[in-house]
């Protein structure tokens, strides 16, 4: 790798080598610095956000240090990188509210009365100290440049105190659900394990929508995060150009061969900004690389200009801007849209040009590639880069199909994460004709290709090559992106056992039969210590190092092991649960604050927070709550006495256009109007749905979880990852025999988790019986049909279509098969949390045995089983 400045002048640039800060004077320094260059303000107009600005690039030029040095390590090692492409990470978003919530006692106080109490505080009189969990990428550099004390201390001389600080934080919220935050997840884990890895996504201007809740119904606000984000780096010298749309030509070149030239159509610009993503407790720093589009400044434009076009040249302008504006709000499905097919194909474009180009610098041949780099697919989002890398090495590289195929068939890795129908992504032959001429005459060349291999070995079966074709023979016709992702990929996973299993056993099953169970594998999911234990919840986290050998665990988390000796230790289990205990305490307040509503912090939460999906089925846990609250109304006062309280707590968002799921959130506010009134409940039962449920939200409500639920039907979860979150934060779960629900009842024992519910093997039988026989409602639920049909609840034909698909829909999700077990088994769980003793005993056994569940563990087998990537030593 050559240097762009001769050995002479190097001196120089070692004398003058930029350490950052190394103390606190050094840190202020810093601070005024940039408070006073950088952001061109001085102490006459140093608001908190200013502060935060300042704080985050004192220490973002630390941290860039690390990120330098380790690209360059990454370079000069010529190691092999991964790169992790995926359409959403999902960081927090914060939120301004959450922060004043804490374990400590604390009371609100308007932003004047603030600003004279952190006045008071600058001059030495002090206030209860906060604790905020929000503002994830300043905290997480402090937190892993170990320099949080220096920070405090020199932010408090500077007249500012620290959480305050911190909460100005606007993070990305780039994804929707699982998949988003599994892809967050992985990053932090990649860079603290050492792996050289890039992750790379587009830089949406709207991430997720904000959910406000106006009269029981969901609402979506646009969320507008780019202010001023001191963590990302804009590279308007790293663009990429990509075309859409245009036709294709064939030439000869000299030595005979047809080659095929795709021209014309349209360019848009896509620009880069990186994102450094910093390891725990390593210098390791690895790159996030974000694509944003803007028109091409090509003649185009230009022309249009000058001929005094200037309103069509504009919005040639915003055209191209509109492919990076948006995150699409689905979750777990496909609405085929045309412009979620651009973003596609430019994120992917931008990607791999940026990829090859990395790879061509290290002047190697081709047959390498895949010993440089390995591409993992995050679902099928990104499957046109097994076309694009077929493209640019047949068409631009020059390269023959076959010797091609092979370097793209050994790069690519794909992660299947659903097996729903609805999620499963297909595009119209037509659309991709249209947007991307050459691609889908390189994916029928792929898919003839492999139609002629499958003829070969299992002649004269018309019906397998029928079910295999990648083109579904449909009215239009459709291009199946998880079978082009299976056949251009040398391995395939699934992201828990049994969804792992499922897939190979349905939707790929012909493709097992073709190319032999060694492609496909299972990766079961994982989480961060680091995120969603130590910093969602400090004070278990301490006590937690307190006990097993320090914070090692956060890096081990297998050392969690070491917790069992500790059940019975009764300092440790008082500790244990007063930490629980101040966790409810924090989400009582922020109940109080935002809902207006008491709830006691020694009733039962129960908790249900995740994207609202009727495969989740939060409508039997709220018809399970009418039940509960019916059961209780018929019981005389002195029965009820002896009832466990109980909170059901709900959060999650629905996409904007899946009413079925808005439906859901209205009948659980409506619910919550009634029951949170009712004298004759009080304390026993309160209904909360908690507004916006986001990643900052996680990690208030995680830690303050009794019980959390996990109730999909068998079969349509494929792994789940927030149940490891509950259980790590020490909640107790109950859930079906669905996706990791069934590892983690095998790490953590039978006997401390509450499954109830149809076994995935009897849920096709149950469906077919449904469509074709006799369906009675279980008698249970049919009360609460009838309640809310009597308009206890509201309106009642509101409702009517969640009971008709439960009733004459053929009950798709097994709703009323499920309910009684479902109602027997919160029987169970209200008699177990009587006795505190066991409850607290189950859950510390439970903690200390979860250490599978961390996603290192995850990337260890990624990079082993799939990869073939080694850690690169520090
Ligand atoms: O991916 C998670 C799983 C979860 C699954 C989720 C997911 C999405 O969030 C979006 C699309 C998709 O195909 C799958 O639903 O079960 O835990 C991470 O693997």
């Amino acid at each position: 790798v050559e240097a762009s400045i001769p050995e002479p002048q190097r001196e120089a640039w070692t004398k003058h080598e930029y350490t950052g800060f190394k103390n606190k004077d050094e840190f202020e320094k810093e601070v005024v610095r940039h408070v006073e260059t950088t952001l061109a303000r001085s102490i006459y107009n140093c608001d908190e956000t200013a502060a935060y600005s300042a704080a985050s690039l004192a220490f973002r030029d630390r941290l860039v240090k690390d990120w330098n040095k380790t690209q360059q390590r990454q370079t000069f090692t010529d190691s092999k990188r991964i790169y992790y492409l995926s359409l959403e990470f999902l960081n927090q978003k914060h939120d301004s509210r959450v922060q004043y919530f804490h374990a400590t006692p604390t009371r609100r106080l308007p932003v004047t009365m603030r600003y004279l109490d952190r006045r008071a505080h600058a001059q030495g009189r002090r206030r209860p100290c906060l604790q905020n969990p929000v503002g994830r990428a300043f905290d997480n550099a402090m937190l892993n440049l170990g320099a949080k004390d220096v920070a405090k201390e020199g932010l408090s001389e500077l007249g500012f105190r620290i959480e305050d600080i911190i909460g100005q934080e606007h993070d990305a919220a780039l994804g929707n659900g699982g998949l988003g935050r599994l892809a967050a997840c992985f990053l932090d884990s990649m860079a603290s394990l050492n792996y050289p890895a890039w992750g790379y996504g587009l830089r949406y201007r709207y991430g997720i929508f904000k959910q406000e809740i106006i009269d029981g119904y969901q609402v979506e606000v646009p969320d507008y995060w780019l202010d001023f984000n001191p963590w990302e780096f804009p590279r308007h010298d790293v663009t990429v150009d990509i075309q859409f749309y245009g036709h294709v030509s064939k030439s000869q070149d000299e030595n005979g061969k047809t080659v095929a030239h795709w021209e014309g159509g349209e360019m848009v610009t896509a620009v880069a900004y990186d994102v450094p993503t910093p390891g725990y407790d390593t210098p390791s720093t690895n790159n996030l690389r974000l694509w944003s589009s803007k028109a091409a400044s090509g003649e185009f434009d230009f022309q249009k200009f000058n001929s005094g076009d200037y309103e069509s040249s504009v919005a040639d302008q915003q055209r191209a801007e509109t492919i990076s504006a948006v995150l699409y709000p689905n979750d777990n499905l496909d609405r085929g849209k045309e412009l979620r097919l651009k973003q596609q194909y430019f994120w992917v474009a931008a990607s791999l040009y940026d990829i090859v180009r990395r790879f061509k610098k290290t002047k190697r041949k081709w047959a390498e590639f895949s010993d440089q780099v390995a591409i993992q697919l995050n679902d099928t989002h990104p499957t046109l880069a097994i076309v694009e890398l077929q493209r640019i090495l047949i068409d631009i590289e020059g390269l023959e199909w076959d010797e091609a195929w092979n370097i793209v068939t050994s790069t690519f890795g794909y992660t299947n994460h659903t097996v729903l129908p609805e999620a499963l992504e297909k595009w119209p032959v037509g659309l991709i004709q249209h947007l991307l001429p050459r691609h889908l005459q390189i994916i029928y060349d792929i898919n003839l290709f492999f139609l002629q291999s499958v003829e070969k070995r299992f002649p004269n079966d018309r019906d397998l090559l029928t079910r295999v074709s990648i083109i579904e023979e449909s009215q239009p016709k459709m291009v199946r992106m998880a079978f082009l992702a299976v056949v251009g990929s040398h391995k395939v996973n699934g992201v828990a056992e049994l969804h792992s299993d499922l897939i190979q056993t349905t939707i790929f099953r012909d493709f097992v039969t073709i190319f032999g169970e060694d492609k496909f594998t299972n990766v079961t999911n994982g989480i961060t210590p680091r995120r969603w234990l130590h910093q969602a919840n400090p004070r278990l986290s301490e006590l937690i190092a307190s006990k097993v050998g320090g914070h090692q665990f956060l890096k081990d988390l297998t050392l969690l092991n070491q917790l069992e000796h500790f059940v019975d230790d009764k300092d440790f289990r008082k500790e244990w649960a007063e930490i629980k205990y101040a966790n409810k305490v924090r989400l009582a307040k922020y109940i109080k604050s935002t809902l207006n509503i008491n709830v006691n912090p020694a009733a039962l939460f129960d908790v249900q927070v995740k994207r609202i999906h009727e495969y989740k089925r939060q409508q039997l846990n709220i018809f399970g709550v009418i039940h509960r609250y019916l059961t209780l109304k018929a019981m005389s006062p002195e029965e009820r006495k002896k009832q466990q309280p109980r909170v059901s707590i709900f959060g999650g968002k629905a996409a904007p256009g899946y009413w079925m799921a808005k439906q859901i959130i209205h009948l659980i506010n409506n619910v919550g109007s009634l029951v949170n009134k009712d004298a004759d409940i009080g304390d026993l039962l309160k209904v909360i749905f908690l507004e916006d449920y986001n990643v900052s939200k996680a990690e208030m409500i995680i830690p303050a979880s009794d019980l959390s639920e996990h109730i999909s039907t068998a079969g349509t979860e494929a792994s789940g990852t927030s149940n490891m979150k509950f259980v790590l934060n020490g909640g107790l779960i109950i859930g079906t025999c669905d996706g990791a629900n069934i590892e983690i009842t095998r790490e953590i024992g039978q006997e401390n988790i509450f499954l109830f519910g149809t076994l995935s093997e009897d849920v096709e039988d149950l469906r077919h019986a449904h469509t074709y026989g006799e369906h009675p409602i279980d008698p249970g639920l049919e009360k609460v049909f009838n309640a809310i049909q009597k308009g206890m609840f509201g309106e009642p034909n509101d409702f009517n279509a969640m009971i008709n698909a439960v009733r004459n829909h053929g009950d798709y999700y097994l709703v009323s098969d499920d309910f009684q077990s479902y109602i027997d088994t919160h029987k169970m769980v209200d008699a177990e949390y009587q006795n505190q003793e066991e409850w607290i005993s189950k859950c510390i056994r439970s903690v200390a045995r979860m250490g599978f569940f961390s996603s290192d563990r995850c990337i260890n087998e990624y990079a082993e089983g799939i990869w073939n990537v080694e850690p690169l030593a520090v």
